[in-house]
């Protein structure tokens, strides 16, 4: 036990949970918790130019690095702009903890300068959150906050301390276990359950896995490939999974779900059998729910058990962690005569056959660029190891499409909420996580521009991130809705007018190109690249290009559209 003021518990706290970055925002309210971080020299604090992209900062480092991300901000509007920041990370389970100023004790509630009810506010969008009333329950709060981050369906917690406590001197004792009797997630799946389903996947026809964005979060992507591989059982993923499986594996059919392939679509309508691994049945993915996997029986294995049968009905649910249910599974599979791959040659062939039909593919030119030839080069040209970020659009459903994604934790996307704007601070979370690594964000004309000032960021704290903005002179996604369902009339999507993207990425001490050819924009990512600084690339690609196939919100997902006939 020793005697510490409360910042600099928060400071201690941090590097017992092995803290090695802050990404933050100071002000009044949290005036006492920077000088602490001044003082201390254990993890790095990195000054993000916005509290929004602070916390988009602190997800993509976890999502990268599988680790717990961590924000700082002060009270008021310090902690509104961080909002978004949390509802992103959870409507994807990312595991962060942010840590904001508030007004001292005896002002809450004054209507003080700055004062707004923080926990009121991030209530709907954390796991869980507090307001630290003492300084005695400070150490036992950063505890909890770190454990219920990343332990169960991990999440954001949010602590919100008055700016007395962070001043107010206590005795510190970090405890070396958490106590909550009312939360303790389950990690092993029940073993009669496991046998049913093992059971409903030796005696199905058309057995078909679908991966969600859970075999990431509990890096199930080895045993889930086993499986897989051992079972001859072919898969589809959410966006949230791409990676888990290998982009060449014969029995990976793609993405599911709205911009999906015609595969992995058909695959769901088709099948008998449908295994989901930490997927939750987001309306991206099943369209009509009436119409989904109408002829499957359902496994649902999730650790989170308000997910189960939440959407679809279960038939076979299963809670616990997703690694250790799959080697369960796999255990039981194995033990009698095992599983013979050739069971369901059948089925693989009556999936290649819709491979075959409808592959995911584009009509490349040699006039104005495609963006589909531009992602498919980057990869050619980053390799393996680079990690990809996307902001949210056209360029977020190429990338998902087109990318050959090859391991988990290579792809950070906000899925669930969908916010522009998340590419480049996620991109600079996952450069700090992973420096070693190339990371590119693909991003649109109408994203990067709700962030841009965190190129700031990227120069002052040396962070070369890649952005390569996919340049369609409009509000893309929203433009191809419009074409499909509106009849061409482009309200407020026309992005027409624009800075100079490749002098703004100047202006900030970057490095900026303006490409138009292939030539052109290889030699553009080679010099990136070797500058070894932040970048910006504009690639004017073609204005009119839309995400096929795509299936109409809330239509049945066998009912793609996959002609573009809406092109204009
Ligand atoms: C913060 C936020 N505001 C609005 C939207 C709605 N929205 C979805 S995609 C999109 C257009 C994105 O345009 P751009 O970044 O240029 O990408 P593109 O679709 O052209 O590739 C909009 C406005 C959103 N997803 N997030």
């Amino acid at each position: 036990m020793k005697e510490l003021n409360g910042s600099q518990m928060i400071s201690e706290a941090l590097r017992l949970e092995g803290v090695e970055v802050v990404f933050g925002y100071p002000g009044g309210a949290a005036l006492n918790i920077y000088d602490e971080t001044y003082k201390q020299d254990h993890f790095r604090h990195i000054l993000t130019r916005h509290e929004q992209a602070a916390v988009h900062a602190a997800d993509g480092y976890a999502r990268a690095s599988g680790r717990v991300g961590v924000a700082f901000t002060t009270s008021g509007p310090g902690f509104t702009n961080a909002i978004t920041g949390l509802a992103t990370a959870y409507s994807d389970s990312v595991p962060l903890v942010l840590i904001s100023g508030q007004v001292g004790r005896a002002l809450i509630g004054t209507d003080a300068f700055q004062e707004i009810d923080a926990v009121g506010i991030s209530r709907a969008c954390v796991k869980h959150n507090y307001l630290v009333r003492s300084i005695e329950e400070l150490p036992r709060i950063i505890k909890e906050a770190f454990y219920i981050a990343r332990t169960g369906r991990p999440g954001p917690v949010h602590i919100d301390i008055p700016k007395d406590i962070t001043a107010e001197i206590g005795l510190f004792e970090y405890p070396n276990e958490v106590s909550m009797p009312t939360y303790k997630p389950t990690y092993k799946g029940n073993s009669k359950q496991i046998k049913k389903a093992v059971a409903a996947i030796k005696s199905a026809k058309r057995p078909l896995a679908y991966i969600g964005g859970g075999a990431i979060s509990s890096n199930a992507a080895e045993p889930v490939r086993k499986l897989l591989a051992m079972s001859g059982i072919p898969a589809v993923q959410t966006l949230m999974a791409l990676g888990v499986l290998r982009d060449d594996d014969s029995l990976n059919l793609g993405m599911a779900g709205m911009h999906g392939s015609y595969a992995a679509n058909m695959a769901i309508s088709e099948c008998d059998l449908l295994i989901s691994l930490g997927a939750r049945f987001d309306d991206r993915i099943t369209g009509n729910t009436a119409e989904f996997a109408k002829g499957a029986k359902i496994i649902h294995v999730d650790i989170d058990p308000s997910s189960i049968s939440k959407i679809i009905n279960a038939d076979y649910p299963i809670v616990g962690d997703l690694a250790t249910v799959v080697n369960q599974i796999m255990d039981e599979l194995n033990s009698d005569a095992g599983i013979d791959p050739s069971l369901y040659a059948p089925w693989r062939d009556t999936l290649d056959k819709f491979k075959a039909l409808y592959p995911l593919d584009f009509d490349d030119s040699e006039g104005v660029l495609k963006p589909q030839w531009v992602i498919k080069q980057t990869a050619q040209i980053v390799g393996d190891e680079a990690i990809i970020s996307t902001d949210v659009g056209q360029h977020q459903m190429w990338v998902a499409q087109f990318y050959p994604f090859n391991s988990p934790r290579q792809f950070l996307t906000s899925g669930g909420q969908g916010t522009m704007g998340y590419g480049l601070p996620a991109a600079l979370g996952a450069k700090v996580a992973k420096s070693a690594n190339a990371v590119i964000n693909f991003t649109g004309d109408g994203s990067i521009l709700m962030n841009i000032q965190e190129m700031m960021t990227a120069m002052a704290d040396d962070i070369p991130v890649i952005n390569i903005v996919l340049n369609n002179n409009f509000l893309g996604m929203v433009r191809q809705w419009q074409t499909f369902f509106y009849e061409h009339r482009f309200s407020s999507t026309d992005l027409s007018l624009q800075p100079d993207f490749a002098m703004l990425a100047a202006s900030f001490g970057g490095v900026g190109y303006r490409v138009k050819t292939k030539d052109e924009f290889k030699k553009a990512l080679k010099e990136a690249l070797d500058s070894k600084k932040p970048a910006i690339i504009d690639v004017v690609i073609d204005r009119f290009e839309n995400v096929l196939p795509m299936v109409p919100a809330g239509a049945a997902i066998y009912n793609m559209i996959l002609d573009d006939k809406g092109k204009r």
